[in-house]
């Protein structure tokens, strides 16, 4: 089929003014009645076109009277009726299956309830409808179902009436006042546990809050809770947005496709993201926990109020809205320690997404399925760009157009130009070129060369941007890329220079043009310079400066992402510099290198979290970025050499850190969650040094308070290829693990993943044994990511295997879930995203695998990402 295109877009000829659903609801026959009463708003003879997919019609009227079937066409895709001038009540009755949907897309089952998910088009596989983002209409939905089986009946809105029909069965009606598409619609009905709390809002509206759980699991909702009224009193506070509903659910369920949803008044969760404690979470899901339900939360302004007018605008909502939980997070949390997770994880995800076939622009111009769209580019790089925004428009016009954004476009589905037409109204900063970034795809390179003028007085800072052809995109423009900058002088001192006569001890260059020079005056000394501090643009740094600089500069500078990303580009020297000759001994480099993270470890020690992050190394994923014909097992091996080698220095203050453990009850605050996470990077170090410290890991284990502490013990055991011990206390502490976790699903998982990620000798053996456990299971999506993506995604060693059978077993499990779930077979299929990148026998292998993806038929998710993967 060919590709939706942005300039293809046109309104929706008729007006939907009113949706009135009632559902009967059978696991495999519901029936669905949807009233619906509009008028049209232009286009005399148009056919009103109605989005459907795998439902049965039972029934069509207009005004009362049925539809004759000359009147209206369907097709797979949907229906195409007459309609009549003036206003219209369309009413439509359909059948669907929820049992039998194991796409998780629409209405279907989970654990015995029914629940929905319906971003992106998933409501056309509950009912014949305009399934587009720029269709809004309030909603009121009428549910029936046996009382005993499903005791809770819940949709967007507030609550209106419930009831029961005779002893069996019972109703319950909501309404939603807002106008919504139809993405944003959810139902839920089943039995749950409820963990409720309410909600003052800022005009002193008391607001009652619920999170329907698994039976026996609301003990474990209460981080979720906190996290959710934080959410609302920071969006006050912040963007002085307040919450406009009776009620406020969410419901965690164990079959999900995303993370979460955003559904208005019914957040519908991935109970992996909702559910918390000490015992069965780590501290990075206590994390993501309080980010995502913040990101969802948050959502009720950027992307339900203001939604977007088509899926090209998914930035629109997706971008703010991570940039939103990202300073939510930084407010939380360490700033600091935020900002460097977050450049991490984009470094590690988007900008490996930019270098290869899958590339596209944070708002592309077409797209061939709409569900392939919700990608790190889209997400991550959107949230990036509206952090330059800030940057290069300053605070007060951001908010001050950030409100004029709420204020002129709520209740409406915008575009980006209209956003960036509400800022463009808030600065006198001409914002035309920087529209440029949301359509041009790539990684922008920055190189810098600094010249000093003793004479002068001047420094003269020259720096060229490039990025790289894309798909589709041979050619590029020059972006506005906003870099904090600062000079400091040999010594580590941070000097105040002028530019532009400006006197500043940090200043915002804006590099407009391919090459620019920018000079600085009363600059005494040849100084060094600091770039990009805070990753003020998401590029990537040639920063022309020496090691040794570097290392001055890692421990004098006073920007904690700047200090951190210094050692990085030390270690990523290091490390590629060591790959390249395997046998020389890199005395000097790696002795300085050790001595600077030694100094930098015992300068942070104060700041646990930060300095667990300086410990560690850049990974395999992340080297390979740098690299031509990649071979990631030669990294990996180099890495280690590495890690062992800081290890054996470190030796004494790294086992004096694994022994320390909080005592009392459990605290999942930040600063303790760092205390653990530095914990956990010492481990991390020492089983580098192979068996030494296997017995210390092993009791490290045993004795582990926290779900964070037993995961990083056996993690660490995973992490020793051939050990003696290490390899049996893996497999006594995964037998042990098993025992107490087995009725556990979302900490099973876990088992899993640890196992589908360590680099032991037996992990092919061990992989198959994991797809035949009697609880792995194709139709769960967690589960099939807890082995397949993370072995694909965290396991570069053993998925680049030299002779491809990592390609293969990947290859195979896409098979068996594409016919289940497309989505997430598309979704582990771009795990083959960077396969040019790699050695040419690794490219053949990757290669074979995917022209075997190609020649089977697959669905059009997965078949999108494979053509374009092999293009
Ligand atoms: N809108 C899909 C899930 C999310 O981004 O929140
Ligand atoms: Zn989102």
């Amino acid at each position: 089929p060919p590709p939706v295109r942005l300039t293809d877009y046109r309104p929706y000829p008729f007006v939907i003014k009113h949706v009135h659903l009632d559902f009967f609801l059978e696991p495999t026959k519901t029936r669905v009645r949807n009233k619906m009463t509009g008028k049209r708003s232009f286009g005399e003879h148009a056919l009103m076109n109605l989005d459907g997919e795998n439902l049965k019609l039972i029934s069509i009227a207009i005004n009362g009277l049925a539809v004759p079937e000359e009147e209206y066409e369907i097709t797979p895709e949907g229906i195409s009726i007459h309609m009549p001038a003036g206003e219209f009540c369309l009413e439509i009755e359909t059948e669907i299956s929820p049992e039998t949907n194991t796409q998780l897309s629409g209405l279907y089952m989970s654990g015995g309830r029914f629940c929905t998910q319906c971003e992106a088009e998933g409501f056309r596989r509950i009912t014949y409808y305009p399934d587009r983002p720029d269709v809004l209409a309030p909603f009121d939905v009428r549910m029936e179902a046996d009382k005993d089986a499903y005791p809770y009946l819940l949709s967007n809105g507030n609550p209106v009436r419930s009831g029961n029909i005779g002893t069996d069965r019972h109703f319950a009606i909501w309404s939603d006042p807002h106008p919504k598409p139809s993405y944003l619609f959810a139902l839920v009905a089943g039995d749950f546990d409820v963990y409720t709390d309410s909600f003052t809002t800022m005009s002193g509206k008391e607001t009652p809050l619920a999170i329907y759980v698994d039976k026996g699991d609301s003990d474990r909702s209460a981080y979720a809770m906190d996290a959710l009224k934080r959410s609302m009193s920071w969006d006050e506070d912040v963007f002085g947005r307040e919450y406009d509903l009776d009620v406020f659910n969410i419901v965690a369920v164990r079959d999900f496709n995303f993370g979460a949803m955003e559904n208005k008044g019914l957040n519908i969760f991935n109970a992996a993201y909702v559910l918390a404690d000490g015992q069965t979470a780590t501290d990075a899901d206590f994390e993501a926990i309080e980010s995502i339900v913040a990101h969802e939360y948050f959502h009720n302004w950027t992307g339900n109020r203001i939604t977007c007018r088509d899926w090209f605008q998914l930035c629109l909502k997706e971008g703010l809205t991570v940039y939103r939980d990202q300073e939510f997070s930084a407010d939380m949390r360490s700033r600091s320690v935020t900002r460097i997770k977050d450049v991490i994880r984009l470094r590690s995800r988007q900008f490996a997404e930019d270098a290869g076939p899958l590339a596209h622009a944070v708002r592309p111009d077409e797209y061939a399925r709409i569900d392939n769209l919700y990608t790190a580019t889209v997400y991550e790089k959107g949230a990036e760009l509206i952090r330059m925004l800030r940057v290069l428009i300053g605070d007060t016009a951001f908010f001050a157009g950030l409100n004029r954004y709420f204020d002129s476009y709520d209740g409406k589905a915008a575009t980006i130009e209209d956003f960036l037409n509400a800022m463009q109204l808030s600065t006198s900063e001409d914002l035309r070129n920087f529209a440029r970034w949301y359509s041009q795809s790539g990684t922008p390179t920055v190189t810098a060369k600094g010249v000093h003028d003793t004479i002068a007085r001047t420094y003269t800072l020259t720096l060229k941007q490039h990025t790289s052809a894309t798909p589709g995109q041979p050619d590029k423009i020059a972006l506005p890329i906003p870099l904090k900058t600062a000079l400091f002088s040999g010594k580590g001192r941070r000097l105040s220079t002028k530019l532009n006569g400006q006197a500043n001890d940090e200043h915002l260059l804006i590099l407009r043009d391919f090459e620019q020079d920018f000079v600085f005056t009363d600059v005494s000394s040849a100084p060094i310079h600091s770039l990009n501090r805070g990753f003020s643009a998401p590029v990537r740094l040639v920063d022309g400066l020496n090691d040794a600089n570097r290392s001055a500069l890692a421990a004098a500078d006073n920007d904690p992402f700047a200090q951190w990303e210094g050692l990085q580009t030390l270690a990523r020297n290091i490390l590629l510099e060591m790959s390249k000759d395997e046998d020389g001994d890199h005395k000097d480099s790696l002795s300085a290198f050790i001595d600077a993270i030694d100094e930098a470890y015992t300068a942070t020690i104060d700041d646990p979290a930060f300095a667990a992050l300086i410990l560690r190394m850049p990974t395999v994923g992340e080297l390979i970025l740098d690299q031509k014909d990649a071979d990631p097992s030669k990294l990996h091996a180099t890495r280690l050499k590495l890690k062992r080698a800081i290890a054996r220095h470190m030796q004494g203050s790294l086992v004096a850190t694994v022994q320390h453990s909080d005592t009392g009850v459990f605290d999942p605050s930040a600063a303790a969650a760092g205390r653990r996470a530095l914990k956990a990077a010492a481990i991390d170090l020492l089983s580098g040094l192979q068996d030494e410290h296997a017995d210390r890991i092993y009791e490290s284990f045993l004795s582990a308070p926290t779900m964070t502490e037993k995961l990083s013990a056996l993690n660490a055991l995973a992490n020793v290829e051939n050990g003696g011990p290490s390899g049996e206390y893996f497999d006594k502490a995964l037998l042990a693990f098993e025992e107490e976790w087995k009725d556990t699903p979302i900490v099973m998982d876990k088992w899993f993943s640890v196992q589908a990620m360590s680099i032991r000798a037996d992990l092919r053996a061990r992989l198959h044994r994991l797809c035949s456990h009697p609880d792995f299971d194709f139709k769960n999506p967690n589960r099939v990511r807890a082995v397949a993506a993370a072995f694909a995604m965290n396991n570069p060693v053993g998925f680049h295997a030299p002779d491809g059978w990592g390609y293969e077993f990947l290859t195979d499990i896409i098979l068996k879930v594409d016919g289940l779930n497309p989505a997430l077979s598309a979704r582990l299929t771009t795990s083959f995203e960077s396969w040019r990148r790699f050695s040419p026998d690794r490219q053949a292998h990757a290669e074979k695998q995917l022209r075997r993806l190609d020649d089977a038929n697959l669905s059009k998710n997965a078949q999108d990402i494979i053509t374009r993967a092999l293009a």
